[in-house]
């Protein structure tokens, strides 16, 4: 670790997405001194990086901002009901313009190592330039999905055409006219890209492993009606926002599939399916807990598949058959129309795998192809990826990786810390239910609950804080518990780990509710930071 301390401050927080800036205004309000670095040459952090054709957020605009402010919430107007990826990204700097935030943020830089030295209790902070900042907290902004997944295909060094990977895609309009285009993935990614780019290219083929259960978003423009209506009903969406299970206005239906007859239940889907965006996933509150249940919603879309797929042999091909919901469901605008195209060809690299890319194209066990473009759609290595890709280390210089063996016995307390870390803080971290809530929901909560933890460690004299190996035990097992009791676990997704190759398998995500997760760390607060050990804390008169 380099020796050249540039700085002395209370915070460093990695990364300028929307975790990094709301922490950075919330510390700076409450008079903290706070550095924000950024790999990045502007704010945004996921939404900076996938600039890919078709990215849209799959939660309704008018819940995927920020709450904090009703002067910020009723300044900013969003154009439709699926925010695109250039929207959001405009949001971004809007916000980061309104708290003149830019200026304790260093762009293009990234930290490579945080060590925390325990005689000074303070972390030693490496950064990419070659310069050390030291700093009572590190802060987590990281994101879950932003270490990209680049599958080590035989032969990529050598393909002579262009390739990206969908979230880190070059800031260049990528040119598709003429071309020869190859898609591989058909996650959220891809699902939205293959759309738009198969209008552009000249032929487009899609490389897919696993068909998914997608359902149309049914984007629409806002009304400036129902604008105007949202903007009056501040305090309610931030409500809805900020104390339901979802954080984002969806609610489960509390009825049980099976109790409908199926007459009854076609109606509800096909009013689903007609409403779009996840009407559907929360038809049923059962549906991602019981089998049969869930059995009734996927054999629905299968059969809209073959209703829309003119081929029934590429219809067949595109047939999920997983539980539906474990992987995440996916919002399209004509997906599956898009196999009716001339120029579209769809590959079931199940059957017949990816042997290598070659100097023109990509080669299967049955096929080759030429290609001018390939387009990784390929995904994240979620939530641990983007931690373990800097060198952390805690007490007794005992790395991330190390403590959580490589991802095989991930512990946190709340996904907010871990043992052995002190003053290290997490947003939006393993084991908290970010990334199956609504994200801006998530965060909020996670940079309040921080920066008041920050605020009473002033007030009352308190110079570390960290989990007890008790307390994260407990919670990590509460989180395995309740994943087990839903169907999530049965299948293979990023969710588990097992998207990546040689990843251990765990399930990340708490599951039992934005609402019951929010109260439970509200508890532990007026509980006195039960589960931590706050040292030294002066007892106040
Ligand atoms: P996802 O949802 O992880 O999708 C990645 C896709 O890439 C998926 O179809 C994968 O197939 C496929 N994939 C991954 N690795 C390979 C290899 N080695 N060979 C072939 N195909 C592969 O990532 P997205 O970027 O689409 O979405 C991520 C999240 O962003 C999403 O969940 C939302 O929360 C927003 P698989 O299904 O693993 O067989």
């Amino acid at each position: 670790m380099s020796t050249t301390l540039v700085e002395d401050l209370d915070a460093v927080v990695i990364g300028a997405g929307f975790s990094g800036l709301y922490m950075l205004h919330r510390l700076r309000e409450s008079g903290f001194s706070t550095r924000v670095y950024e790999a990045g040459d502007g704010v945004g952090g996921v939404w900076y990086w996938n600039r890919y054709p078709g990215a849209r957020c799959d939660v309704e605009s008018i819940y995927y901002n920020y709450t904090f402010s009703e002067e910020l919430y009723k300044k900013w107007t969003w154009t439709s009901r699926y925010p695109e990826q250039p929207e959001i990204l405009r949001y971004l700097n809007f916000v980061a313009d309104t708290f003149d935030l830019r200026k304790d943020i260093q762009f293009n830089t990234r930290i490579t190592a945080a060590h925390y030295d325990e005689t000074k209790n303070r972390w030693d902070i490496q950064i990419n330039d070659g310069t050390c900042v030291s700093a009572k907290y590190l802060i987590s902004g990281v994101g879950c999905l932003s270490a990209a997944n680049v599958p080590d295909f035989k032969g990529l060094d050598c393909f002579e055409g262009e390739w990206y990977h969908t979230g880190h895609w070059p800031q260049k309009k990528v040119d598709f006219k003429g071309k020869r285009v190859g898609v591989i993935g058909t996650g959220s990614s891809g699902v939205q890209a293959i759309p738009v780019i198969a209008k552009e290219a000249d032929h487009l083929t899609v490389f897919q492993r696993t068909p998914q259960y997608t359902m149309p978003a049914r984007n629409r423009r806002y009304d400036p009606k129902f604008i105007k209506e949202t903007k009056a009903n501040f305090k309610k969406i931030k409500e809805i926002m900020r104390n339901s299970p979802t954080g984002n206005g969806i609610q489960l239906r509390p009825i049980s599939a099976l109790s409908d007859s199926p007459e009854e239940r076609q109606q509800v889907y096909e009013k689903a399916w007609e409403e779009g965006g996840y009407a559907l996933t929360s038809a049923y509150y059962d549906l991602i807990i019981n089998e049969d249940a869930n059995k009734t919603a996927a054999d629905f879309i299968r059969s809209k598949i073959k209703e829309t797929v003119h081929d029934p042999e590429v219809a067949e091909k595109l047939l999920p058959d997983y539980y539906f919901g474990t992987k995440r469901p996916i919002l399209d605008t004509d997906y599956y129309e898009t196999y009716n195209r001339d120029n579209v060809t769809l590959v079931d690299i199940k059957k017949v795998p990816i042997e290598e890319i070659t100097p023109k194209g990509l080669r299967t066990t049955e096929a080759e192809y030429e290609l001018d473009i390939i387009i990784f759609a390929t995904g994240y290595d979620g939530m641990t990826g983007p931690l373990f890709k800097i060198d952390i280390r805690g007490r007794e210089g005992v790395s991330l990786k190390e403590k959580w063996e490589d991802g095989s016995r991930v512990r946190t307390y709340l996904g907010l810390a871990t043992a052995g870390f002190p003053n290290f803080l997490m947003i939006t971290g393993p084991e908290s239910p970010s990334v199956l809530v609504n994200m801006p929901s998530a965060i909020e909560q996670h940079v309040e609950w921080i920066a008041d933890c920050m605020e009473y460690h002033r007030k009352y004299g308190v110079e570390t804080m960290e989990p007890t190996a008790k307390a994260e035990e407990a919670w990590s097992k509460h989180c395995r518990e309740v994943a087990d009791n839903t169907l999530y676990v049965k299948t293979d997704s990023w969710y588990t780990g097992a998207n990546i190759e040689g990843k251990p398998r765990s399930f990340l995500i708490y599951l039992a509710g934005f609402d019951v997760y929010k109260q439970r760390c509200d508890e532990v607060v007026s509980d006195g930071y039960s589960g931590f050990t706050l040292s030294p804390m002066q007892v106040m008169n």
